[in-house]
């Protein structure tokens, strides 16, 4: 772009000396001001909705200032950066984030009910950012506000989705899917950059050039090419002027217009060609757990790393003239193995755009990329088929050939593998559909490390799946357990708790330094203070009920326990064996006497996720679900001992309601098979109790809070191999048969639609463990029954689970990863001359 002819220093930053200011008025004029010229609407006359987007807009101007300033800072000190490449961001809302984390709440709440607005309205108008599945996208999002709040000079790169993850409609009980253009009115958080563009090839061949030197140069080229265009989205940490940068890619058609194409006479349908290119960032693939293997899905995996790796790159050039210090300077962390195909992008580069021999690429290469792995679910695991990667591309596919083929001498040579074994390790699989790329071994041999994301998965992984590359290199294995921003998950969401805590503790450091919560185990016994934080419960309850009464036109009974599982339907989660547990209750209750009943303890069971569009098994457990509530609730022998409903759309922005207001959370799956899990921690924060199995993170959630403040249940990780093999002799428990039988008897109609389900936890087929577990899931469902009866005992343990929960922050695990896998160290920015 053409430079200034002169450039008036000193009068531009005269002007830009200092801050916008954060006194009432000038937030409001800021908000007038954007209504006017932003929105080009009547300043004397804006809807909440404007009255959002014109508050956005002066938040974002301050959110730039910040981040323009971080950024020029990280610049001039040029430390070693590192690049969160993740598929999937679950961001959610912005706008309180931004405010909470900016220290301009109060004046924003101000500003905004001087002009007539009422806040709570005002943030409700913005619609979640939803570019994420479920756990591993919104891991994502709270490792970003701890990096921001850390102040580590990092990056958050992903796609730009124009449709992110379906809205969720439950019609009959059925789960129906909508698009969720979540573009319509545009996001105010973005700054488009039409100049930070890449090209991104797909297709063609690849020729081969002899050097003067007698080097081979590999030339690729394509068939297809379309732009990477950035949008950036600026990360504010809390109380520092940090501020990082999401970048999210869209993609636009190729400015280079071939020329040939437009001159043939079919001008019209070369554009519309063209316009194809969007397609690639146009939506979200919505399934969390089963690999699908579908060519858009590659196309956006290429997509999002070859425009990503371009970047670093060119950043990296800015200030570097050779690759030697790039190892120092970059670190790259992979969110799952989707963003796997960085390796061999970054080989390219290297070798084919700046002529570096392959021994040096490599080097570089496996000294920049980390791998952390979300799961040991063999169906989650990504296999490329080679036709495909070949197809789409060409050069990449030759490259991971040849880091296989380095491999498997490296195995024979260094490690005497030979034989199956060999075949079983290498990155190419045979099958007999053909062979097969397998991504996770792929960034196995590339990553100089890989991580479980809770001490069990962690030990699982070297244990099944990547048992055979522990035994060559156990160095590479590391646990970083999991944890979730306090900032959104506790200060934003449960203002009435923040207070409560603040004020127990005499600081709010705890924002910062979340184990200081351990304090508050100080007062656990004290009645004054359990009273208190009682209080604070029923408030969060409150606006929990007045959703569902919104949802539902119902008035819940607050008397009663709020029992929550909120996640992704899945087999293994076991939403089926909750609602099982709820069948039996609700015949239990029905066959009671009025006297008999009065005994009972009264449960508001609220189960809420999305099935994947084509997980045929968790639609029907929705419609269980469902049919189970029809009943439930419109049974007047039950009346408020018991009521039932699944919360359609489960999101972001619902589960801050929902988690501040339970009391009970359900973390049931089968031991194994759950990584970690987040909800468990944001839920033990909010001091709700667990029913859970000793999987994923609720053993370490044990080990903090203790296993006598949970009600733990059901078989360990250890026992489940040999179970699964006995399914078809074990006893199953009599009262699970009972709940079978209800299902299978159309007590809730619909008996020949769940047969599928019922036939999936009999005998042999019940993969999950349903029976098997059934009765100890009973029993402590009996003891929760029996700790709520006594209030003074059921509160210390809600206190005791917030006290505990101080090593679930996200912050202790991006400090553990920067310190023992990224190498980047906290550069808070100090603006810059
Ligand atoms: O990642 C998950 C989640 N469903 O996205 N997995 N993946 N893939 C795991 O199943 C969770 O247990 C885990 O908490 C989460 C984030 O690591």
């Amino acid at each position: 772009a053409p430079q200034p002819d002169h450039l008036n220093r000193e009068l531009l930053y005269g002007l830009l000396d200092s801050y916008l200011k954060n006194d009432v008025v000038s937030i409001q004029e800021s908000i007038v001001h954007h209504v006017e010229f932003t929105l080009a609407r009547s300043r004397y006359k804006f809807d909440t909705r404007e009255a959002y987007f014109a508050a956005a807009h002066s938040l974002r101007d301050r959110l730039i200032e910040r981040w323009n300033d971080t950024q020029a800072w990280i610049k001039h000190k040029d430390p070693k950066r590192v690049y969160y490449l993740s598929m999937e961001f679950l961001m959610g809302r912005t706008f309180l984030n931004a405010l909470h984390n900016l220290g301009v709440m109060q004046p924003y709440q101000h500003a905004l009910s001087g002009l007539g607005y009422d806040m709570e309205k005002v943030q409700q108008a913005e619609r979640d950012a939803a570019l994420g599945n479920g756990g591993l996208g919104r891991l994502a999002s709270c490792f970003l506000d701890s990096m921001a709040t850390l102040n580590l000079p990092a990056w958050g790169y992903g796609i730009r989705y124009e449709y992110g993850m379906f809205r969720q409609v439950v019609s009959e009980g059925f789960q129906k899917e909508q698009p969720d253009y979540w573009l319509t009115f545009g996001y105010p958080w973005e700054i488009q950059r039409p100049h930070v563009a890449y090209p991104v090839k797909f297709y063609g061949h690849v020729s081969v050039h002899e050097s003067q030197d007698g080097r081979q140069n590999f030339v690729w080229n394509a068939g297809e090419e379309v732009t990477a265009v950035a949008y950036d989205n600026p990360i504010p940490g809390f109380k520092t002027p940090s501020t990082i940068n999401l970048r999210l890619w869209a993609a636009k058609p190729c400015q280079e217009f071939d020329l040939e194409a437009f001159n043939t006479g079919d001008y019209v349908s070369s554009i519309i060609d063209k316009q194809k290119a969007e397609t690639i960032t146009s939506v979200l693939y919505p399934d969390d757990k089963t690999f699908e293997g579908k060519e858009l899905r590659l196309k956006q995996q290429h997509f999002m790393v070859s425009a990503t790796l371009q970047d670093i790159v060119r950043r990296y050039k800015e200030q570097h003239e050779t690759f030697d210090a790039f190892p120092e300077k970059v670190a790259m962390q992979l969110n799952d193995t989707h963003p796997t195909l960085g390796i061999p992008e970054l080989m390219r580069i290297l070798m084919d755009e700046n002529h570096l021999g392959w021994t040096r690429s490599w080097e570089i290469t496996t000294k920049v990329f980390s791998f952390t792995n979300h799961t040991v679910l063999p169906e989650a695991l990504e296999q490329w088929p080679v036709s495909l990667v070949e197809k789409l591309l060409p050069r990449h596919m030759q490259i991971i050939y040849d880091i296989n083929w380095r491999f498997v001498q490296e195995l024979e040579q260094n490690h005497g593998i030979s034989g199956d074994k060999l075949g079983s390790m290498s990155i190419i699989l045979d099958t007999e559909y053909g062979k097969m790329v397998r991504m996770a071994y792929l960034a196995l041999v590339a990553s100089h490390t890989v991580n479980g994301v809770a001490a069990i998965h962690s030990k699982l992984i070297k244990e099944t799946i990547f048992k055979e590359f522990h035994d060559i290199w156990p160095e590479k294995f590391q646990n970083k357990t999991n944890g979730v921003t306090q900032r959104r998950w506790l200060a934003q969401c449960n203002p009435p708790l923040n207070r409560l805590i603040t004020e127990t503790l005499g600081t709010e450091a705890w924002i910062t330094h979340l184990d200081l919560l351990k304090g508050l185990a100080a007062h656990a016994e004290d009645e004054t203070f359990q009273q208190k934080w009682a209080e604070v419960k029923v408030e969060a309850k409150a606006k929990l009920a007045s959703l569902l009464k919104d949802l539902t036109g119902d008035d819940l009974n607050m008397d009663a326990i709020f029992d929550v599982q909120v996640k992704r339907i899945h087999e293994y989660k076991r939403q089926f064996m909750n609602i099982l547990s709820v069948a039996l209750r609700y015949d239990r209750i029905k066959s009671m006497t009025e006297k008999e009943k009065e005994e009972v303890v009264p449960r508001v069971v609220i189960i809420g996720g999305k099935a994947a569009p084509g997980y045929d098994m968790a639609k029907r457990i929705i419609k269980l679900i469902s049919a189970v509530s029809e009943t439930v609730n419109n049974d007047p022998d039950v009346g408020d001992l018991l009521k039932v409903y699944f919360v359609p759309d489960y999101n972001v922005s619902l589960a801050e309601v929902i988690v501040p207001g339970s009391d009970l959370n359900q973390q049931i799956s089968t031991a194994g098979t759950e990584a970690s899990g987040t909800s468990n921690m944001k839920f033990a924060m909010n001091g709700s109790l667990i029913i859970g199995t000793m999987d994923g993170a609720n053993v370490e959630i044990a080990e903090e809070i203790g296993e006598e403040n949970m009600f733990i249940f059901g078989v360990g990780a250890q026992e489940v191999p040999a179970l699964r093999s006995q399914r078809e002799y074990l006893q199953v428990d009599p009262q699970f048969q009972h709940a079978v039988n209800l299902i299978q008897n159309g007590h809730f109609g619909w008996a020949d639609y769940f047969s599928p389900l019922i036939e999936s936890i009999t005998g042999s087929r019940d993969w999950y463990l349903l029976a098997n577990d059934f009765e100890s899931y009973l029993d402590a469902q009996e003891r929760v029954d029996q700790e709520w009866r006594d209030k003074a005992s059921w509160t210390r343990k809600s206190i005791l689970s917030t006290a505990g929960s101080g090593k679930f922050s996200s912050d202790r695990t991006i400090h553990e990863y920067a310190e023992d896998i990224w190498g980047v160290e906290p550069l808070p920015p100090t603006i810059p001359e």
